[in-house]
């Protein structure tokens, strides 16, 4: 080291470290007391105590203790605490407190060049306000606010990006950005929200920082408004930005004007008008609330009421919730004999009707299931040739103006099936109406047309379910399940049914109350009596049946016999039984496919010369005419010829000759004997 021109002596750092039994000529110089005051024992002190400091964890806060030798430490704090043992937060500043339009400005008296970290805690429920905005005279060159809960990052009026993640969740969050050269990043807690390239900012002494808000409301407004919430901790590079100072000396930029900011983070007292209906209890949660609602409500005020909770629908049916209200659900069976279900709207239907939704189970191939009627409007869901066809005529009268959609596939199965008939897409001006069975996409029909609505059936129309008003057109015979005009159902039970009216405003009604109906889904009674035979087992298939038989027998009834033999088909001879049928084998003498036809043994007899065959069994004979003999008649029959020899005349029969010599005969073929 030089001073004035002279060169001084080097001094190495301080000894730190121990020291005992130092003599000098004798005398012991350490380790020795001394008055308390004397410059010769500075930093001196008695013992060899080797404990670190940071043993005693002196670090407030979890913040971590580093060693420094044996005679100090010093503590990293994590933010936001400060201080030798971060045993100091930093103090936190509420906006917006009671809805007061609030802000606070800072102003930088230091050189940041182009790179600038701006951090800070921020905790808030909206999810829109302005956070912070960086200017200088010309420009606002950054600018923070809140979008849908997100964190918005403009640099230089134009480059912009959002934030993954929400930050309006009452919780506090650590918001970083950092403008480096020509990059900005965006980071929540240390997770990376996105990044963008900019224009390299310039930020220079003077520049000013607003917090919350710009003094200017309408300039605010654009941003979605002042912030409400609280701050924390808001630093620009290695600056503070304190709205109210700590006892810790730290480098800071100056406050120049805050403007109802608070000082905690108090919340408002979201109470303080109970915002709860229905006898809800309210509970104060920071900036928030939550309502303890009484049985049978819900909803984040208690406005929804539990209708079903309080059991409204007779047994018959199902309830089920609806805005404002419930529905007693059920279904309902058809007969020859029922009665026509007649409905109308109670004139408070607000909502636009563009759709008709219902379920149906039935074996009928025509029938009218629905039907509605103003004036020339009409609308019907039919049953034709087994597949279900729907006709909308309103509006002009103009045939152009007529809906007809019919499904692709039948539908009179005795199975329960969903249709839907809607206007595809309302904003354009010809909607499509489809219509959709069992939500299948084959089963898709649609049809353009100038109708936009089904509008007529709120306004007085006659809608009757079952069959037609008149009594033309074929009722239907099977179920019905819950019909709904644009999510209003045409409720099979009367109010007077229901334990309690109805509260909701739109309605239809049941105007026939003395109809009879038969609530549930039965099909006829096709099993009682049994019609299946021979002990076969009846199935019910809806307003169908079928025999399960016992093997031995077949067929609708079970009334076949599995076994062709079984009625003896074969009369004489033996029966086998056959995929195809039966095959006789026949007893001698029989022929044909049931061993019916007696062989004739007389066929081709060989009976000659006008024989008669008699027939005999397996065998016949040859009854010969006179002049014929022989087993065939095939011989004629000769008379006795007679013969005189030397010494006495001889007869020879049947054709014999008279030999040469005497007694006796030459005979014919098939004769002997002597004569
Ligand atoms: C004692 O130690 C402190 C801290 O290291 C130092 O500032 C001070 O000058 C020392 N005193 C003397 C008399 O050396
Ligand atoms: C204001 O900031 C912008 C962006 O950093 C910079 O381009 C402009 O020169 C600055 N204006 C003044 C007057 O400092
Ligand atoms: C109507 O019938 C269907 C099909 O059997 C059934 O799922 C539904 O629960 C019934 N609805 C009511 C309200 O009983
Ligand atoms: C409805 O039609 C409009 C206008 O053509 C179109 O922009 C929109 O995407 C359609 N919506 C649907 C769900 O098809
Ligand atoms: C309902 O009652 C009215 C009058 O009480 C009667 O005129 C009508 O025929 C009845 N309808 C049925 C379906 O019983
Ligand atoms: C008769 O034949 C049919 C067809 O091969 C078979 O289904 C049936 O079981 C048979 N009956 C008996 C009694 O073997
Ligand atoms: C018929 O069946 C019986 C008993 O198996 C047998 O004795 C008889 O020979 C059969 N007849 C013919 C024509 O096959
Ligand atoms: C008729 O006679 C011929 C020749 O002797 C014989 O083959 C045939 O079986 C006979 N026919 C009858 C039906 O007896
Ligand atoms: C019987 O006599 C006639 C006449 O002489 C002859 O043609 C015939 O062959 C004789 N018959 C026999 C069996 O000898
Ligand atoms: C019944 C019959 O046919 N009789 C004849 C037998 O033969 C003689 C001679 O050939 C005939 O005269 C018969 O008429």
């Amino acid at each position: 080291r030089v001073r004035n021109g002279i060169l001084l002596p080097y001094y190495p750092p301080a000894f730190l470290g121990c020291f005992r039994d130092v003599f000098v000529d004798s005398h012991l110089v350490l380790p020795v007391v001394m008055p308390e005051d004397s410059d010769a024992q500075a930093n001196i002190t008695i013992g060899c105590s080797d404990k670190d400091k940071c043993d005693d964890s002196p670090c407030q806060h979890r913040g971590r203790c580093v060693s420094q030798g044996w005679r100090s430490y010093t503590c990293e704090c994590h933010r936001p605490y400060e201080g030798t043992n971060c045993a100091e937060e930093y103090i936190t500043a509420r906006f917006g407190s009671r809805n007061l339009e609030s802000y606070a400005v800072f102003s930088s008296d230091h050189d940041l060049g182009d790179s600038l970290t701006m951090s800070m805690f921020i905790r808030t429920r909206q999810s829109s306000g302005l956070l912070l905005i960086l200017a200088n005279s010309t420009s606002q060159y950054l600018r923070l606010w809140l979008e849908e809960g997100r964190v918005n990052v403009q640099v230089n009026n134009f480059e912009t990006f959002v934030g993954q993640e929400s930050v309006s969740d009452g919780h506090f969050h650590l918001v970083t950005v950092k403008l480096e050269g020509t990059e900005a990043h965006l980071f929540q807690s240390a997770r990376s929200q996105g990044s963008v390239t900019i224009r390299p900012i310039q930020a220079q002494p003077g520049d000013l920082v607003f917090m919350g808000g710009l003094p200017d409301s309408r300039a605010s407004a654009s941003f979605g408004g002042y912030f409400k919430g609280c701050v924390q901790d808001l630093r620009i590079n290695n600056k503070r930005l304190q709205f109210y100072p700590i006892a810790t000396p730290v480098e800071s930029y100056n406050l120049d004007q805050a403007v109802n900011v608070v000082q905690g983070c108090i919340s408002d007292d979201a109470c303080a008008v109970n915002p709860c209906l229905n006898k809800g209890v309210c509970y104060a949660m920071w900036d928030a609330f939550t309502c303890s609602c009484p049985p049978n409500t819900a909803g984040q005020r208690c406005e929804e009421v539990k209708w079903c909770e309080l059991s409204p629908c007779p047994n018959t049916a199902v309830c089920q919730p609806h805005s404002q209200g419930f529905e007693c659900l059920s279904n309902v069976t058809f007969r020859v004999e029922s009665s026509i279900l007649h409905f109308q709207s109670n004139g408070k239907i607000e909502r636009s009707l563009t759709s008709v939704s219902l379920r149906f189970r039935t074996r009928q191939s025509a029938a009218t299931i629905l039907y509605a009627q103003k004036d020339s409007d009409y609308f019907t869901v039919s049953l034709r040739d087994s597949h279900l066809v729907m006709e909308l005529h309103a509006g002009d009268s103009k045939d152009s103006s007529k809906v007809s959609v019919q499904s692709q596939s039948p539908v009179s199965d005795g199975e329960w099936h969903s249709v839907e008939f809607s206007t595809e897409n309302q904003t354009l001006e010809n909607p499509r109406w489809i219509m959709s069975v069992d939500g299948s996409k084959t089963a898709l029909s649609t049809s353009q047309t100038a109708v936009r609505d089904l509008d007529f059936l709120k306004e007085g129309a006659d809608i009757f379910l079952g069959g037609l008003s008149l009594d033309t057109g074929v009722k239907l015979s099977g179920c019905l399940g819950s019909v709904q005009i644009e999510g209003l159902l045409l409720p099979f039970h009367l109010d007077t049914e229901m334990k309690l009216p109805r509260p909701q405003e739109e309605q239809f009604v049941r105007i026939n109350s003395n109809a009879t109906l038969q609530y549930g889904c039965s099909g006829a009674s096709v099993c009682s009596p049994s019609p299946c035979q021979n002990e076969g087992v009846c199935e019910d298939l809806f307003d169908l049946h079928r025999c399960s038989c016992p093997s031995e027998w077949t067929g609708q009834l079970c009334e076949d016999p599995t076994d062709a033999c079984f009625s003896s088909p074969c009369l004489f001879g033996n029966c086998t039984n056959l995929s195809e049928g039966f095959k006789c084998v026949c007893e001698l003498g029989y022929s044909g496919e049931q061993c019916e036809i007696e062989v004739d043994t007389c066929d081709n007899s060989n009976c000659s010369n006008g024989g008669t065959c008699l027939k005999a069994f397996l065998s016949y004979t040859c009854l010969c005419p006179q002049n014929h003999t022989g087993q065939y008649c095939e011989l004629p029959q000769f008379p006795v010829s007679t013969c005189k020899g030397t010494r006495w005349s001889y007869s020879c029969y049947n054709g014999g000759n008279c030999s040469e010599a005497e007694h006796t005969c030459y005979c014919l073929p098939g004769f002997t004997g002597q004569w």
